[in-house]
């Protein structure tokens, strides 16, 4: 078949992100004998004249749509993606079968479809079942009781089957070189899953709680390629947490150490599971920054969101980066339940106390289906059972409400390694736009203690 292969995410910030979901489907898909074309709407000046023209110029017998993101979760600095992404399926529509799929749609699939107005839908990892899918829409078929697909008009869906072997994506007809350019990185993965429960995370939602890992062997092979084939200079990890299995990620590095890789890189990883001997092994395989999904510095906020992880770890997480200088970033969520002024402070004094290269701090927490976030809301009145979440809704506090943006911006601008993207403090758009021309390679977190107070802009309404 003719498939139109479409990214629609056109998020830049806080970098423009290459779409390896997609990636991924374009290798099985080539294997079976299609025919594939690519629009990326990421860079494009114009995106609905830009997959107009693509349409028509490819003919296409289905057209696949990934959407990464549904909005920016991000609070009280919201965007929605949705009206765009609808455009964009509205300017495919009239033709061939629409199939959306990725992260942002797999969390709210049945609305999504409805909303968006395409044919049908793929929940959750899309590289196996896209292949059965298309053979059925071939023979006319309509692919009902496949698992993890909907239809439009029946749209109960058995559940997803996990994907077994997890391999590498095809990167071929993707810009990656631009994505590199202007995104600082190149991007991959060495497994999916996470066996943690945190109240709000969907990540155990989209990838399963059990974890997956790629044999060791395949993901050099994958780095290898980037860095010597295609001239990556730095990698992301985009695994939910890297150091987890933390074995697994101590072989991976040893590996790269073994190879003589020369690239830096980067990941999200989990404070209760650095050990020494596993950061002197990242640092020589190449890391040179790492972000810890934190959440916060209160005990009892720690507990209320479920953190597998103790104060005393993050203490201890933290010293072992300072004592190797590597730059590291503590990930905070302020406003979920039972935070109060003095949790607030809590957090605040142990940053203080930690130093990291940079605080991220996102204000009030995204609310999805399926978490135990949602229920809570339900009970704290924030929402019912039957509020839809399509439009960006969050966890704020009751003890704090709307003061929790003050509370924040207050203490965050008397830091100098605070930043808060939600309350534009030491970052917005153009900042980041005019520090990505710089060429600066990873995160640009990174930057900040060189780069002091940039930019400031309080909450004055
Ligand atoms: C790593 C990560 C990041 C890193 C990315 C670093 C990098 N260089 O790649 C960073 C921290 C920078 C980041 C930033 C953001 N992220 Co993020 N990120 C992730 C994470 C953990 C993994 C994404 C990933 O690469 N997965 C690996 C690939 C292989 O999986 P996949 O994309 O889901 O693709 C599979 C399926 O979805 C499906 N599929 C994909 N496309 C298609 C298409 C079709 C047609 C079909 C059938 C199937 C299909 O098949 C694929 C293979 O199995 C996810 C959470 C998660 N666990 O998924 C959040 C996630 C994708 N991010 C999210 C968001 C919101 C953001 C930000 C907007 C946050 C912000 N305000 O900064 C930005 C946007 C950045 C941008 N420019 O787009 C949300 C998106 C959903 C939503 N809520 O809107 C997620 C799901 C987390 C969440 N909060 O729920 N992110
Ligand atoms: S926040 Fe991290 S550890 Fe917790 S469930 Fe999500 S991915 Fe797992």
């Amino acid at each position: 078949m003719r498939l139109l292969l479409v990214s629609a995410n056109r998020e830049r910030s806080p970098y423009p992100v290459f779409p390896i979901g997609l990636a991924y489907l374009a290798g099985p898909l080539v294997r079976a004998g299609h025919h594939l074309e690519l629009v990326d709407l990421c860079f494009s000046p114009e995106p609905l004249r830009d997959l107009a023209d693509a349409v028509t110029r490819c003919s296409p017998d289905a057209i696949l749509i990934s959407l990464r993101n549904v909005d920016n979760v991000t609070w009280p600095g919201s965007r929605s993606y949705l009206e765009g992404i609808r455009e964009a399926v509205a300017v495919c529509g009239g033709g061939a079968p629409i199939i959306l799929g990725g992260s942002g749609f797999s969390l709210m699939p049945a609305e999504l479809l409805e909303f968006l107005g395409g044919d049908m839908g793929i929940v959750g990892e899309g590289e196996e079942i896209i292949i059965p899918l298309l053979e059925i829409l071939e023979q006319g078929g309509t692919p009902v009781g496949l698992p993890g697909v909907l239809v439009r008009g029946n749209i109960s869906w058995l559940p997803p089957v996990p994907v077994t072997a997890i391999g590498a994506p095809d990167r071929t007809l993707f810009p990656l070189g631009r994505y590199c350019r202007e995104g600082g990185m190149a991007n991959l993965q060495t497994k999916r899953g996470c066996p943690f429960g945190c109240i709000y995370c969907t990540y155990p939602l989209l990838e399963g709680t059990r974890i997956r890992l790629r044999p060791v062997n395949q993901v050099m092979a994958e780095i290898n390629g980037l860095v010597n084939f295609h001239g990556v200079e730095y990698l992301y990890f985009v695994d939910d947490i890297f150091n987890f299995p933390p074995e697994y990620a101590l072989e991976l590095c040893q590996a790269m150490s073994r190879g003589g890789v020369k690239v830096n890189w980067s990941a999200f990883i989990n404070p209760q599971f650095v050990t020494p001997q596993l950061m002197d092994a990242m640092v020589a395989a190449g890391c040179d920054a790492v972000e810890y999904g934190t959440d916060s510095g209160s005990p009892a906020m720690l507990r209320s969101l479920a953190k597998s992880f103790t104060v005393a770890q993050i203490r201890s997480a933290s010293a072992l980066c300072r004592e190797r200088a590597l730059d590291f970033a503590h990930y905070i969520l302020f406003g979920g339940p039972g935070e109060s002024v003095a949790t607030i402070d809590e957090t605040f004094a142990l940053m203080d106390e930690v130093d990291p290269t940079a605080v991220i701090a996102m204000t009030g927490i995204r609310i999805f289906p399926g978490t135990p976030l949602q229920g809570q809301a339900i009970r704290d009145g924030i929402i019912t059972a039957e509020s839809s979440l399509l439009e960006p809704t969050f966890y704020i506090s009751p003890l704090l409400g709307d003061s929790l943006a003050d509370l924040v911006t207050e203490r965050a601008l008397l830091r100098r390694n605070w930043v808060a993207p939600g309350l534009e403090i030491n970052m917005s758009d153009p900042m980041l736009e005019a520090l990505r021309t710089f060429a600066v390679r990873g995160p640009l977190w990174k930057l900040m203690k060189r780069l002091g107070r940039s930019r400031v802009r309080p909450m004055t309404g």
